[in-house]
């Protein structure tokens, strides 16, 4: 079954910095849908755990520059 995460992400500065940050994700296999809020500082992932890692998602969005907050 896949999963639906939360990750607070720091770093926004505009609202193409959410839409950066979606095509990132949405590029990892195992990825089903991904929404980032700019207003919110949240990306909603929505993932099969048994194909990618929050870790993976981790990594991605910090290569790129931005931060990411701790994840329960
Ligand atoms: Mo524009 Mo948001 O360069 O980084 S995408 S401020």
């Amino acid at each position: 079954d896949n999963q639906k995460v939360t990750i607070p992400i720091g770093g926004m500065t505009c609202a193409a910095c959410a839409q950066r940050i979606e095509k990132v994700i949405k590029k990892l296999d195992g990825v089903e849908d991904v929404s980032v809020n700019f207003a919110t500082e949240k990306a909603t992932v929505t993932y099969q755990p048994q194909q990618v890692r929050l870790s993976t998602m981790k990594e991605a969005i910090e290569k790129i520059g931005y931060k990411v907050q701790e994840i329960n």
